[in-house]
C-alpha cells in the first residue's frame, strides 16, 4: 500500500497515510495491552530508534544478534501503524510496542493496564531541526518548503503528528496515571550507562556488567547509523529517498544552533515560553 499523498486526520491530528488508515487508528486505541507489555512514547524525532534499540539490547541481555537481524519496526512495532498486527512478537514475554499518539488519544486507554511506559522527550528545537531534514527523504511527509516555513508550521502544531507542546505536556500530565518513565534524548547523550541502569531499574531487569558493555557499543549512533536493521535503508528509495539525507543525521545535542536565526530563535523562545515555562523537563536541554 503506497498512500504516499493520502493525509489521514485522526482525533484532529495529520498523520501519513502511507502508515496509517482509520481502521489502524481505531485498533490502536481499543488494543488489548498486556500487563507485561512495554510501551515507547515519543513524539517524532525524540530518540525513538535510539531506544528501542537500548530495550532490544536490554532484554536480550546484551546479545546483538536480534538487533543486527531484525528491523527496528519489528522489534518494536508502531502501535498506530498498519503493520502493527502482522508485525507484532506476540509470543515474547515482555512485548515492546511503539507509538507517537498524544496523551489523550492514547493515555485513557493504557490506564486500563499496568504496561510500562517509557516516554523519551528532546529538545524542540533540536526535534524541528531532525524533523525538517526528515520531511526532506521521507516521500510519505509533505515538502517542507523551507526551514522556515516549517518552523512555523512546527510552533503552531500544525505538523504530522501535531504540537509537540501538546504531546509533551500531555504525556507529563500521565505521571500518577500511568507506570511511566520519562527519559530526554540529551541524558541518553550525556550519561547513557546511568539512563540504562534507571531504565534496567524501571523494568526490573537485572543489569549484568557485560550487557551494560554490549549495550554501550551497539546502541552509539557510529553502530546504529551502519546498522541496516536500524537505520532505515532497507526502506525502498521511492518512499525514502536517501539521496536526500540519513535518517541517521548527525545524532547530536544542540545542533539547531547552526539553523535558527536570530528572528526564527526569539519567536521559538517566546512559544516555549509562553507553553512550557513551568515544566519540570525543561531542565534537561539548552534553549540559548
Ligand atoms: S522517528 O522517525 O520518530 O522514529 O525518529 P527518532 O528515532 O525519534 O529520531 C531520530 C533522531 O535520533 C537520532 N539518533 C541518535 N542520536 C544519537 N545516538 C544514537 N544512537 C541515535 N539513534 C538515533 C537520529 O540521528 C535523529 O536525529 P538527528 O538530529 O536528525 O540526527
Amino acid at each position: 500500500m503506497e498512500r504516499l499523498e493520502v493525509t489521514e486526520t485522526f482525533a484532529g491530528i495529520a498523520l501519513p497515510g502511507h502508515l496509517h488508515t482509520a481502521e489502524s487508528l481505531q485498533f490502536a486505541t481499543k488494543f488489548p495491552f498486556r500487563d507485561t507489555d512495554v510501551v515507547i512514547v515519543t513524539y517524532p524525532k525524540s530518540g525513538t530508534t535510539w531506544m528501542q534499540e537500548i530495550l532490544t539490547l536490554l532484554y536480550s541481555g546484551g546479545d546483538a544478534q536480534p538487533a543486527k537481524t531484525i528491523p527496528n519496526w519489528e522489534r518494536a512495532p508502531w502501535l498506530e501503524q498498519i503493520h502493527f498486527r502482522s508485525s507484532l512478537r506476540d509470543t515474547a514475554t515482555h512485548r515492546l510496542i511503539t507509538s507517537h499518539l498524544p496523551a489523550r488519544v492514547l493515555g485513557p486507554w493504557l490506564q486500563g493496564s499496568k504496561a510500562k511506559v517509557i516516554y523519551v522527550a528532546r529538545n524542540p528545537k533540536d526535534v524541528v531541526v531532525s524533523y525538517y531534514h526528515f520531511h526532506r527523504l521521507a516521500k510519505f511527509l509533505p515538502d517542507p518548503v523551507s526551514f522556515d516555513a516549517f518552523l512555523q508550521q512546527f510552533l503552531e502544531g500544525k505538523v504530522h503528528y501535531g504540537s509537540w507542546f501538546e504531546h509533551v505536556k500531555g504525556w507529563l500530565g500521565q505521571r500518577q496515571l500511568l507506570d511511566i518513565i520519562y527519559i530526554t534524548y540529551e541524558e541518553l547523550h550525556k550519561d547513557l550507562r546511568g539512563t540504562a541502569q534507571r531504565l534496567s531499574a524501571f523494568l526490573g531487569i537485572t543489569l549484568e556488567p557485560q550487557t551494560l558493555l554490549a549495550l554501550e557499543q551497539h546502541c552509539s549512533f557510529a553502530a546504529m547509523r551502519d546498522n541496516a536493521m536500524a537505520n532505515y535503508t532497507l526502506i525502498p528509495p521511492e518512499i525514502m529517498d536517501h539521496s536526500q539525507g540519513r535518517f541517521m543525521r548527525k545524532g547530536v545535542v544542540g545542533d539547531w544552533r547552526s539553523h535558527f536565526s536570530p528572528p526564527q530563535n526569539a519567536l521559538f523562545d517566546r512559544v516555549y515560553h509562553e507553553e512550557m515555562h513551568d515544566t519540570e523537563l525543561s531542565a534537561h536541554w539548552a534553549m540559548v
